[in-house]
């Protein structure tokens, strides 16, 4: 059987009701829990099948964020028993240690980030990033004081979030439509995003609109920093492969009444764009921070060559 909790994880990620890498690589691992703990199986193989099968049907959600990916091999690597009582109880422990690993991580990585905020700095935010926002927490806690430029983020104005969560820390917040970046560069000391993937050149993948972003402060000479765990970097760049860039669909940007008034167009709609190492400062991970270009060297460490994936049949 497969568990409600699966079924329901992998619609409310499609829709985007759980959202965000850091969000969706939480929110597989409580799933992968969900199956464990409800599942009727009766024997080893028939409990580690529906696990596998839980693992390819939440991983199938949205192919961008690597963190979705990287739970569930952190997860399945650990099952291990000669029984389904034992599968059942490593599979929950492995979801309370990702889980716990992943709070750590965050925090870590939010100490990191915020030794490169001084007190008055106003940052500028793309789309709504937990490691992002873990930055600015940690610099409050240290007693700054930050402001912040929200850009809204279209499609979807994920930069309310953003904002939502800010004005809930006290932080002054300007809203601007993604097009104004530009103009408020000079006004800005930090441009600070999250990733979504980060591949072994150093490359960043996240939200649309971030590589853009990046172009334009390097050309005002703002610095870019991406706030990103060790769960954002993607072990496959390793081996040559490059990463999906998820399309979503049309009706986020142009509705049936544009049509009717516009007329017949083709309509494209990536939900995220590769921003070149060149163009970001500083990748700042729970491991401390690193130029771009050197983001391999841990990629290797921590991940090593790829290999079989733990959800693919036996
Ligand atoms: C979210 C997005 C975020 C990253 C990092 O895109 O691009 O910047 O996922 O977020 P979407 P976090 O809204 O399409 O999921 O730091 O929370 O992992």
């Amino acid at each position: 059987m497969t568990a409600p909790e699966v079924r329901d994880t992998a619609e409310d990620i499609a829709e985007m009701e759980i959202r965000g890498a850091a969000t969706i690589a939480r929110a597989a691992a409580d799933a992968l829990e969900a199956q464990a703990v409800e599942s009727d199986a009766d024997t080893p193989e028939a409990f580690r099948a529906e696990l596998r099968a839980a693992a390819r049907r939440l991983r199938d959600t949205r192919p961008t964020a690597v963190s979705l990916p990287n739970a569930l091999r952190y997860v399945l690597r650990e099952v291990e028993g000669d029984s389904v009582e034992a599968l059942r109880e490593s599979t929950v422990s492995a979801a309370e240690a990702f889980r716990a690993n992943l709070d750590r991580a965050q925090e870590d990585l939010g100490a990191v980030g915020a030794n490169r905020l001084r007190d008055g700095d106003t940052i500028m935010t793309h789309c709504h990033s937990t490691d992002a926002l873990a930055c600015v927490r940690a610099a409050l806690d240290d007693g700054k004081e930050l402001s912040a430029i929200v850009k809204e983020t279209r499609p979807r104005k994920q930069g309310h979030i953003t904002a939502k969560q800010l004005r809930e820390w006290g932080v002054p917040v300007t809203i601007i439509v993604d097009n104004a970046a530009r103009r408020y560069l000079d006004d800005v000391d930090h441009v600070l995003v999250g990733a979504d993937s980060i591949a072994a050149d150093g490359s960043v993948i996240n939200k649309i609109g971030t590589s853009g972003l990046a172009v334009n402060a390097r050309e005002r000479g703002t610095p870019i920093m991406v706030a990103a765990q060790t769960l954002k970097l993607h072990p496959d760049t390793l081996t040559g492969h490059t990463v999906e860039i998820e399309m979503r669909d049309e009706a986020e940007v142009f509705t049936e009444d544009d049509r009717a008034e516009v007329g017949d167009v083709d309509v494209e709609n990536p939900a995220f764009d590769v921003t070149p190492p060149r163009y970001v400062d500083a990748i700042v991970t729970e491991r401390g921070q690193f130029p771009p270009e050197s983001i391999v060297t841990l990629m290797r460490e921590l991940y090593g060559e790829g290999d079989t994936e733990p959800w693919e049949e036996e």
